[in-house]
């Protein structure tokens, strides 16, 4: 392959050409054509069931592939979701940083592939559980694969990598029944993280709505650990690598989260993929936080403290290029199952610190893809590099690469393989003075746990504040051990009074008697999911879901989906059954896509009721129908109704005191998100369910 390939070559890199997936002629894995593949050869007369012959190749071929089918699943991040799509930086401003031409070529387009993920669940868990999201990506650069393997939180549990077994121990489903899975919430996570206060910052983003995201297009991705990038002048600096949606960052609620556990465990896995079908193409900024080598101590954190983000007020983000993903993945197995990421794998002017968490990833992540995978598991096509790869590694289970000739050593009389020099391109590390006593230890400033907790918490909305209580308070109701409630409650005093008063008296904890002096409150304006979902509202991509019953508006219809079509939200039809509904005045109907029990208003961003009086009486009788209504109101979501869809709407809320709108005089109202447009006015002129539109956001 040549080493510019694109995201196509890539494409056609990982189809066998000896496989013929759209030909018609079966045949055995050793290639010979098969003339039956449903029935075992066997003894029997035509009318008596003989013995199965052990002798039918053909059989015990199809039941052996069949048994092997499964490797072992991620220990952490097994539930996952993936896509292919291209790199880009926009401009080469962190060239004063790095030579890495990744970072710092605009014309450049590198691909990647990135995989989203859960981490509690095993791979058939649900996608909405509370949970961090994975957010890995592999840059196919001419100078080699590079991984970011990231999350959609900025920090993490723990600050030394040597404690990961015990927190994923602690945080899975407990080993004496299995129970319970994709959840938190049970008494080995927060008793382990009630004894351990570095985990309190990352507890309060993964209680936030952060922990339950609408869709992985609408998640923020982090990097986490402290890299380093080298410039030409040998400048060593430190990095952290963000990915910001264009969508902005939205989420569930927690109710809805939880119905759609049972109602769609695939939500986001197929959202992904719907998105991308339908050319709403996922789209973050990429950017970086840079600090200066001589900068290293000069903040009250340690910057190589995976448990502290850098606030954007010291650290500013420059962007610098954005993420695309344009292309779903042909084969699950293939190309999600067996896509490996490693944190060690970065590319020439990229470098590692001392972060104590990432050194422990380097080792980590090399070594589990080899139970997982095999020893040869770069050799897999979604992991191949673009590049070429040429060195005496050798052999191993699965070796499929043949290489020719008779050197397999270094240094040979050929000059074969002849390492580079870091000036034509070979990797450089940073010459890092090194000194200090060995021993097992933590430095001063990694004994802090509790500021940055206390920034995220206060920087939150009054809304978002009672969402995390709410879910710490689920949470600990799930443990069924009052040491373990006890415990939290009374850590949370150290992050906000109010907070520990309101979650201890929710779950029976121990209610602080008075505030703990936390100083200065402080607040940072980038950690609220608001300071994303303010700046650009958009309807792209969103779902809408129109409800109609027979006898309804067929215009209004069309000019309402014509409107969302604009605005490039997708527009789903709900009906008393799927199929054609009749419409008001017996014209031309339309085919629903889903009855009103095939869905839920739990897998919509917002609902239209249009007008048609039949309809409206006929929506009204149904039960089901206006829990759809009622149902998405408590959620929060938009609601729009046009016509006699307003005395339906008003009537599912029992909301005949509340002013809705001025129906005659054709203005829109607004109340409490749901839009509603007077009878008589012209669906054009009125309903402005345009992008940014009022309630469509
Ligand atoms: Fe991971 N982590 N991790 N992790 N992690 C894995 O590697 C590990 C950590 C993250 O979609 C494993 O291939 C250690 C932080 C993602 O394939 C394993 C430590 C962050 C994924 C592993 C951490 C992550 C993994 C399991 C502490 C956010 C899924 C399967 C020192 C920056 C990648 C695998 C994918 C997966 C080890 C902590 C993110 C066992 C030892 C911090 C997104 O190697």
């Amino acid at each position: 392959m040549k080493a510019s390939a694109k995201l196509t070559d890539l494409g056609q890199d990982v189809v066998d050409p000896f496989s013929d997936p759209s030909g018609e002629r079966l045949t055995t894995d050793h290639g010979v054509l098969v003339s039956d593949t449903d029935n075992w050869l066997k003894v029997q007369d035509g009318v008596h069931v003989g013995p199965s012959l052990l002798e039918d190749q053909i059989g015990r071929e199809k039941i052996h592939r069949f048994d092997h089918e499964r490797i072992p699943e991620r220990v952490v991040h097994a539930r996952g979701a993936g896509a292919h799509g291209h790199f880009k930086v926009h401009n080469s401003n962190a060239s004063k940083y790095t030579y890495a031409p990744v970072l710092t070529d605009p014309s450049r387009e590198t691909p990647v592939f990135v995989r989203f993920s859960t981490v509690q669940g095993s791979r058939g868990s649900a996608d909405t559980v509370r949970d961090v999201r994975g957010f890995a990506v592999k840059f196919y650069t001419n100078e080699g694969n590079w991984d970011i393997v990231g999350n959609d939180i900025p920090v993490f549990f723990i600050q030394d990598a040597i404690k990961f077994p015990d927190f994923v121990h602690a945080v899975k489903p407990e080993p004496h029944n299995e129970v319970p899975q994709g959840q938190s919430a049970h008494n080995n996570f927060w008793d382990y993280v009630g004894l351990q206060p570095e985990s309190a910052h990352m507890v309060m983003w993964v209680m936030s709505d952060r922990g339950i995201p609408r869709s992985y297009r609408m998640m923020q991705g982090f990097g986490v650990n402290t890299y380093t990038l080298l410039n030409k002048e040998g400048e060593r600096s430190f990095v952290k690598f963000h990915f910001i949606p264009k969508l902005g960052v939205h989420s569930l609620v927690w109710d809805e989260a939880l119905k759609l556990c049972g109602q769609d465990p695939d939500f986001h896995r197929k959202d992904l993929e719907e998105a991308i079908s339908t050319g709403a193409y996922p789209e973050w900024d990429f950017a970086i936080q840079v600090i200066p080598e001589a900068r290293e101590h000069d903040f009250d954190f340690d910057i190589l403290d995976a448990t502290k983000i850098w606030p954007e007020e010291l650290v500013p983000l420059e962007v610098i290029g954005s993420l695309v993903l344009n292309k779903t993945v042909d084969e699950y197995f293939t190309e999600v199952e067996q896509v490996a990421f490693c944190t060690s794998h970065v590319v020439p002017g990229i470098g590692f610190s001392d972060d104590p968490l990432l050194v422990g990833r380097n080792f980590s992540y090399f070594d589990t893809q080899i139970t997982r995978l095999g020893i040869n598991w770069e050799e897999l096509p979604i992991n191949r590099p673009v590049c070429p790869v040429m060195n005496f590694q050798r052999d191993g289970a699965m070796r499929h690469r043949i290489t020719k000739g008779s050197i397999n050593y270094w240094p040979n009389r050929k000059g074969i393989g002849k390492p580079v020099p870091a000036s034509d391109g070979g990797y450089a590390e940073f010459p890092q003075k090194v000194e200090g006593i060995k021993q097992r230890m933590r430095t001063e400033k990694f004994q802090e746990h509790y500021n940055q907790a206390q920034l995220f918490y206060h920087s939150l909305a009054p809304h978002e504040q009672a969402h995390l209580i709410a879910a710490i308070s689920f949470e600990l109701s799930h443990c069924d051990d009052p040491v373990v409630y006890e415990t939290y409650s009374k850590l949370l005093n150290n992050i906000d009074f109010e907070l520990a008063k309101q979650v201890a008296q929710n779950v029976g904890g121990v209610l602080p008697d008075k505030p703990k002096d936390i100083g200065q409150v402080k607040k940072s304006n980038t950690l609220s999911q608001l300071y994303f979902t303010s700046k650009e509202p958009t309807i792209v991509s969103r779902r809408v879901a129109i409800l109609i019953q027979d006898g309804f508006d067929a215009k209004q219809v069309k000019a309402i989906r014509e409107l969302l079509k604009q605005g490039q939200a997708t527009t789903w039809v709900i009906g008393p059954r799927r199929g054609k509904i009749v419409a008001e005045g017996g014209g031309e109907g339309l085919g629903a896509d889903h009855h009103f029990e095939g869905q839920r208003s739990t897998m919509f961003d917002a609902i239209i009721i249009p007008g048609g009086a039949e309809h409206a009486k006929k929506l009204a009788e149904n039960g089901r129908a206006v829990h759809w209504v009622r149902e998405a109101f408590g959620h929060c979501k938009a609601i729009g109704a046009v016509g006699e869809g307003v005395s339906f709407v008003r009537e599912a809320f029992h909301l005949s005191e509340v002013k809705f709108a001025d129906e005659k005089g054709g203005s829109i109202t607004v109340s409490y998100g749901v839009v509603t447009a007077g009878k008589d006015s012209t669906l054009g002129n009125r309903l402005e369910l345009k992008e940014g539109a009022p309630g469509f956001v």
